[in-house]
C-alpha cells in the first residue's frame, strides 16, 4: 500500500556529538542503550482505520519518528515498517453500526491518515503494508506455526498456543489474573469452550456470515490481529542474523504491550527461533477530560479537524511533544495555544540576523533526545534562547539562525 510523500532531513554540521540511543524497554522495565550499529529495524503498529487520525495515534507516530530521526541524523539506515489493519472486528463492526462499506470506510480513513502524517512531517515507513494484502505471508506464517504444532482447531477457527513459548508473558510482566482481564477487554475471547488455554491467540477466523473471507488452506476467512503483525514485520524487515534479536524496536501505544505484542513476539520467538524485539517501546496514552482518548469512547480531537480550524500542523507538533512520551497524559487547549506561541516566536527570532549563541543549544537537544526522548528537556533548551535572543545586547557573541532552524527540523520535525 503507498504510504506518503517522504520528508526532507536537513544536514546539520558535524561537529555536532549524537550519544547513543536510549529507551525504555518495557520488557526489561529499564532503559535500554541501542549499540552502536549501521542499519536499525523499528517495526510501529499502524490504525486501524477508522476515526483516524485523533491526537493519541498522533502523539504515537510522532514518538517513533523522533526515534527515526536521531538515528538518521546519526548518519544511520532506519528500517521502518508499519501496518494498517484494514480487516478486524472493529472495522466491520463500526461499518455495520454507520450502514457504510467497510472497504470505503477503511479506505477514506486511510487516506486522511496519510494526509495527517505528512501534514505533521511524520518520516513515512519504507513499507507500509495493509493486512489484506498480507494474507498469503499471514497463511505462510500459520503454516509454519502448524508445522511446530503450536495450532489448534477449535470448531475450524486456529488458535495458537502461548505455552509453546516458554518466554510468553516476559515481555508484558503480567500477573496471570490481569492477562486474563486485559486480553477480554482487547479482543480475546478467554471464555470460548474448546481452547487448551484461555490466553491462547486466534490466528485465522472460519468465515462468518456477512463477513468478508479469503481462501485458505485452513478454510475461507480472515487473519487474526496479532499473526498480523508478526507475518508483516518478518517478511518486511531485514533480521538482524547477527544479534539475538531479530529487531531492534517494536512500537506502539501502551494498550498495545498486552496481548498484541506479547502475542506476537511469542509467534515471533517461534517462527525465528530467537527473542523477536531488542527494545518494547510504548507511548503513553492521550486522554481527554480525563478519559483515554479511544474511538470507542468517541472523545476524539482529530487532527484533521483542528488542521481544518486553521491550527498550523506544526503547532499541533510541538503540543503532542511538549511532554514526555512515555507518561499518559491529557490532552488540553492549552498545550496547542502555548504551542502556537513558541512556534510564531522561533519563526520570528530565526528570522533575524543576528541571535544568541545556538551551538549549545542544538547540542542540548541532542542531549536530550538521547536519554529516551526527554522532550521536555529539548523544549526548556529551545525557551531558553528564544529568551536570550530577544535580550540580545549589541556585540554579544552570536550563532547561526539557519542551523538551528535546519537541527529543530532534522531532530524535532518542526519545519518553520
Ligand atoms: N491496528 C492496531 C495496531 S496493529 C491498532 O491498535 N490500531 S489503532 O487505530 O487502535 O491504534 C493505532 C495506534 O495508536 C496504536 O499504536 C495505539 O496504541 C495508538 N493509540 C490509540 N489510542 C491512543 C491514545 N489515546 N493515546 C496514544 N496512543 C494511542
Ligand atoms: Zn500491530
Amino acid at each position: 500500500m503507498n504510504s506518503w510523500s517522504t520528508v526532507f532531513l536537513p544536514p546539520i554540521d558535524s561537529r555536532f556529538v549524537f550519544p547513543p540511543l536510549s529507551l525504555k524497554d518495557s520488557a526489561s522495565e529499564s532503559v535500554v542503550t541501542l549499540p552502536i550499529k549501521d542499519q536499525y529495524s523499528m517495526y510501529v503498529c499502524g490504525i486501524t482505520p477508522y476515526d483516524a487520525t485523533h491526537l493519541g495515534h498522533a502523539a504515537t507516530y510522532l514518538t517513533f519518528d523522533l526515534v527515526n530521526r536521531y538515528l538518521s541524523a546519526m548518519g544511520k539506515k532506519v528500517n521502518f515498517v508499519e501496518n494498517v489493519t484494514d480487516v478486524d472486528d472493529p472495522l466491520l463492526e463500526r461499518a455495520k453500526r454507520d450502514g457504510v462499506d467497510w472497504e470505503d470506510l477503511a479506505h477514506s480513513q486511510i487516506d486522511l491518515f496519510r494526509g495527517d502524517m505528512s501534514d505533521l512531517h511524520v518520516i513515512p515507513p519504507q513499507s507500509y503494508i495493509g493486512a489484506i494484502e498480507a494474507i498469503p505471508l499471514i497463511v505462510e506464517a500459520i503454516e509454519e506455526l502448524q508445522s511446530s504444532d503450536t495450532v489448534y482447531s477449535v470448531d475450524g477457527d486456529l488458535y495458537f498456543q502461548v505455552n509453546a513459548d516458554e518466554k510468553f508473558g516476559t515481555r508484558s510482566n503480567l500477573s496471570r489474573e490481569k492477562m486474563l482481564t486485559i486480553f477480554a477487554e482487547r479482543g480475546g475471547d478467554p471464555s470460548r469452550q474448546g481452547k487448551k488455554d484461555p490466553l491462547d491467540a486466534l490466528v485465522w477466523l472460519l468465515n462468518r456470515p456477512g463477513e468478508p473471507s479469503w481462501p485458505s488452506p485452513f478454510g475461507a476467512g480472515r487473519p487474526g490481529w496479532h499473526i498480523e503483525c508478526c507475518a508483516i514485520a518478518m517478511a518486511y524487515l531485514p533480521l538482524d542474523s547477527i544479534s539475538e534479536h531479530m529487531i531492534d524496536i517494536q512500537g506502539g501505544g501502551s494498550d498495545l504491550l498486552f496481548p498484541h505484542h506479547e502475542m506476537g513476539a511469542a509467534q515471533s520467538r517461534i517462527l525465528g527461533k530467537k527473542d523477536y524485539a531488542r527494545i518494547y517501546m510504548y507511548a503513553g496514552m492521550i486522554g481527554l477530560d480525563g478519559e483515554k482518548m479511544s474511538k470507542s469512547k468517541g472523545n476524539l480531537v482529530l487532527v484533521s479537524k483542528l488542521i481544518n480550524q486553521g491550527h498550523d500542523p506544526m503547532a499541533i507538533r510541538i503540543a503532542l511533544l511538549s511532554q514526555k512520551y512515555s507518561l499518559d497524559r491529557m490532552w488540553h487547549e492549552s498545550l496547542l495555544k502555548d504551542a502556537t506561541h513558541l512556534l510564531r516566536t522561533l519563526a520570528l527570532l530565526l528570522s533575524r540576523p543576528e541571535v544568541a549563541p545556538t551551538d549549545w543549544v542544538i547540542q542540548e537537544i541532542i542531549n536530550a533526545l538521547s536519554n529516551d526522548l526527554d522532550t521536555p528537556r529539548a523544549f526548556a533548551a529551545i525557551e531558553l534562547w528564544c529568551e536570550q535572543t530577544t535580550v540580545l545586547a549589541s556585540g554579544a557573541p552570536t550563532g547561526s539562525p539557519g542551523e538551528l532552524a535546519r537541527a529543530l527540523d532534522l531532530l524535532l520535525g518542526i519545519a518553520i
